[in-house]
Formats: structure tokens, sequence, C-alpha cells
């Protein structure tokens, strides 16, 4: 290859993985050429050859052997990435160096490394969905594969407790998460949208934490290859009453199906204001897991890097825009809506809003893709609820709340159709739906001016 294509082409491989706000200037590509090994190991990377472990890290060595400079500063001892520098820590750097300044977060730290590790997990099994036949309906079927049909005839679907179909990636996800967060031993109780019951972690009961979570939201677009996403939110765990009961008699602990035992769900059913953590891993271009811990941590997103097997930091500070361009609604469903909201929506498309500007619609109809394009880009996401839903579709518990919390903590605004605030509602139970919108602060703040709390009675 000659010399400047080979140069070219490596600030081509540099330039490629970064970021909004880690895209390399000129000066960078002007670097010395890196060695001729370096290019072929990449190029090797990029094809998905050689891809045993001495090449890996082979890779990895070189591709921070390339990092001229130690791209890390400190901001309020946290590391972030130097303006202009590939990111090179990781998500356990991160919270390593967390850790050091706050000896309180360790089990946190547990935690999030078990939730990414699960997370990195389910990102291989949606990637290859296709070529390892995992696309397609869930079937009560032992052993019988359902492909992508309906469940018809003796293969029949299989429905969770709000009597949705299941796909095969639910399934397979929820245990990959469950086993994960089983594992730490730091977390006591766990619900998940595919679990009928709250599940109690025997080997974690002093425990700090609960987590909840949706394992793969937005699967109805698995089979088309269009992201999903994983939601999860953690709080604090202070039902000592329950665990000391529970261990006072084990003989208590009812089982389900699958021999794990089943729990009361008290520590669960806190509202959305009280979480510790909350975050999603979007599938997609890109795998990226955004999450914040709440407090003073600022809302931050990794990505995982396929070449080093990790998540790295790419986005240190996510921010919401203050205003946006972008509604993101089901408009299908816009005949049932209540009056209020479909006057807001036709003011904003028609540029008739406070802005004055014409709205775009942007609907994915994958919570988390559609609500990682409003953190990035502005505007308004929400599943409002209609004449036949008054409480919409979304969960309150592990995708209404988690994601609220995230955007407000990002400096946007959320509230539920009727105005009122996502993270001040008191669950009732784990698996409740409730409406929402999130988005940029103006926009919901435009949104509320036009709901009064009678719309919902
Ligand atoms: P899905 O059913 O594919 O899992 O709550 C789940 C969800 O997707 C969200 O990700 C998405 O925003 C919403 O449902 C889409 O609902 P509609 O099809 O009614 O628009």
């Amino acid at each position: 290859m000659p010399s400047t294509f080979r140069l070219l082409y490596v600030a081509y491989l540099l330039v490629l993985p970064s970021g909004d706000s880690f895209r390399l200037p000129f000066k960078d590509l002007l670097m010395p050429p890196p060695s001729s090994r370096f290019l072929k190991t990449n190029l090797n990377g990029f094809l998905g050859l050689g891809n045993n472990n001495n090449n890996k890290q082979e890779e990895a060595r070189l591709v921070q052997e390339v990092n001229l400079g130690d791209p890390v500063v400190m901001i309020n001892n946290v590391p972030t990435v130097a303006q202009g520098q590939l990111s090179t820590i990781t998500l356990q750097r991160y919270l390593s160096s967390l850790v050091s300044s706050d000896e309180s977060l360790r089990e946190m730290e547990g935690l999030m490394l078990s939730i990414a590790m699960a997370c990195k997990t389910i990102s291989t099994l949606v990637n290859r969905a296709g070529i390892n036949q995992l696309t397609g309906l869930e079937t009560d079927v032992m052993g019988t594969r359902s492909g992508s049909q309906s469940g018809k005839g003796k293969n029949k679907a299989k429905k969770n407790i709000q009597g949705e179909d299941q796909k095969k990636l639910d399934v397979l996800s929820n245990g990959v998460l469950k086993n994960a967060l089983k594992f730490t031993g730091k977390l006591g109780l766990l619900a998940s949208e595919e679990e009928d019951e709250a599940l109690l972690i025997e080997s974690a009961l002093d425990s700090r934490y609960v987590a909840v979570f949706d394992p793969l939201d937005g699967s109805s677009n698995i089979d088309a290859s269009i992201c999903t996403g994983t939601i999860f939110g953690v709080l604090e765990d202070d039902t000592v009453e329950l665990k000391n009961e529970y261990k006072r008699n084990n003989d208590d602990c009812v089982r389900n199906a699958d021999a794990e035992c089943v729990s009361s769900t008290e520590a669960l059913l806190q509202p959305g204001s009280q979480l510790a953590a909350s975050g999603y891993c979007m599938y997609s271009s890109s795998t990226i897991l955004v999450f914040t811990l709440g407090g003073s941590h600022p809302v931050i997103g990794f990505t995982l890097d396929p070449q080093l097997g990790e998540f790295v930091l790419t986005h240190p500070n996510m921010r919401v825009p203050k205003r946006g361009t972008y509604y993101s609604v089901n408009e299908g469903n816009s005949w049932l809506w209540d009056a209020s909201i479909r006057h807001y929506i036709d003011k904003i498309k028609r540029g008739e809003g406070e802005t004055k500007k014409r709205y775009s619609s942007r609907y994915v109809g994958s919570m988390v893709g559609d609500v990682h394009r409003t953190l990035l880009y502005g505007g308004i996401f929400g599943n409002p609820g209609d004449v036949k839903h008054r409480n919409g579709k979304l969960r309150l518990v592990y995708e209404c709340s988690p994601m609220s919390f995230l955007v407000e903590q990002a400096g946007g605004g959320s509230c539920t159709s009727d105005g009122g605030s996502v993270l001040e509602v008191v669950p009732e139970s784990v698996h409740q739906r409730s409406t929402c919108w999130l988005g940029s602060i103006e926009d919901v703040q435009e949104l509320k001016s036009y709901l009064t709390p009678e719309e919902t009675n």
C-alpha cells in the first residue's frame, strides 16, 4: 500500500469511532505513520478476521500506543476525555476513579459493571439474532422453534404478565440480566418486564440495592434489525424487615416455576425520585450505555468498542438541548388522544408553537432509540395514553421513571399527560402503566401549558 494512502486510511480509522465531542482536529492526521503491524491488526478487526485473544490484546496495546499523549483530564475528580483525543477511559476505569473519591459507591460500581457485562452479552445476541435464529416468538413448546411465525398451531406464543407476546430475545435477555445481577451478590431483589413476580436474591439479602429493568425494550422491532435497548433503574432497599422475616423462616419462600424465590415488591414500589441510578443500553449501529448515578453526577455515555470489547467513555456530560425541533409520538393514535394533546402537536408541527418553528416528526417506536435521539438533539418524546388506554402503553417502574430520571438529570424535563411529575408517582404495582412525556425542558414546559389535570379524569 503506498504510504500516503496508508496514512489516509489510518486517519480514517482514527476519525471513524469518534463521537461528536471527540472529532479529531486536522492536525492529528499529520501524526507519524503507525507501524504496518498496527494497520494489519486494525484491518483484521474491521473485517472480523483473526479474532483470537492474542490478537485482541495486541490490538488493545497498539490502539493505546497510537493515542499519543494522555487524553485524560480530571474535571471535579472525574476522568474526562480531553478535546481532540480518542477515548481510552473504560467504564471500569471511570467507576474505580469514582470509588477512589467516594468509597460509598463501591457496591454501585459492582452493580454497574454487572449490568454492563449483561448489556455486552445482549448486544452480541441482538447482533447475531438473524444468524443464530433468535428472531421470532418464544413458544410454549419446549425445544421447538417458531421462526418468525406468530405462534399459530401447536407453537403457541408465550405471553408476559401483561398479555404481550414474548420474543425469544426478550426471554434470553431477561435471563442474561437476571444471572448477571444475581451473581454480583450486591442486589437483594429484582423485577423485570418479563417476570410475573419480583424475585428475591437469596445470596444477597444484606445488599443495599434493588433493581428494575426492561431487558429488551422495543423488541417488536428486533426482527427488522431496528434499534432496541435495555432500560434499568436501581433503588436503595430499606425494607430490612422483609429480609429479616425471610431469613427467620426460609420455608416461607414461595418459589415460582423456575424454583426462584418470589418476593413482596415493597422495596420496588418507590417513586422515581428515589432512584439511586438509572440508564439504558442502546443496541443500534453502536452499542451505547448511558447512565447517571443521580445527585451531582452527570449523565454519561460509553460506547462499546467492538475491537477492545470494552465500553469506552464517549459522552462525558450529556445535556438535553433546552429546545428541539422534533416531536416523537405514535401519531397513528392521534384520533384517540385528548383534544389538548392533539392541539399541542398540531401547533408545533405547523410552526405556531412558542418558537414559531415547524417541528418534524421522528418516531422509531423503540423507546430507547427515541429517548437517545431526544437526549442528543432535543425535542419531545411521549406516550400519551388515549381514550382506550388512559395510562398509555409504557410501564412506570422500568420505563417511564428511569428514563425521566435520566433526562431530568441531563437538564431536561418530564411529565405525565395530566402535567404532573412522573418522578413523584408512587407505584402501586411493579407492572403498572403510566403516560409519560420527556425531553427538552422548554418543550416540556410548553406542552404542560396545554395540559389540565381534569383531562385524565
Ligand atoms: P415494544 O412494544 O416494541 O417493546 O414499551 C415498549 C415499546 O416497544 C416502547 O419501546 C415503544 O416506545 C412503544 O412500546 C411503542 O408503542 P407503539 O407501538 O404503541 O407506538
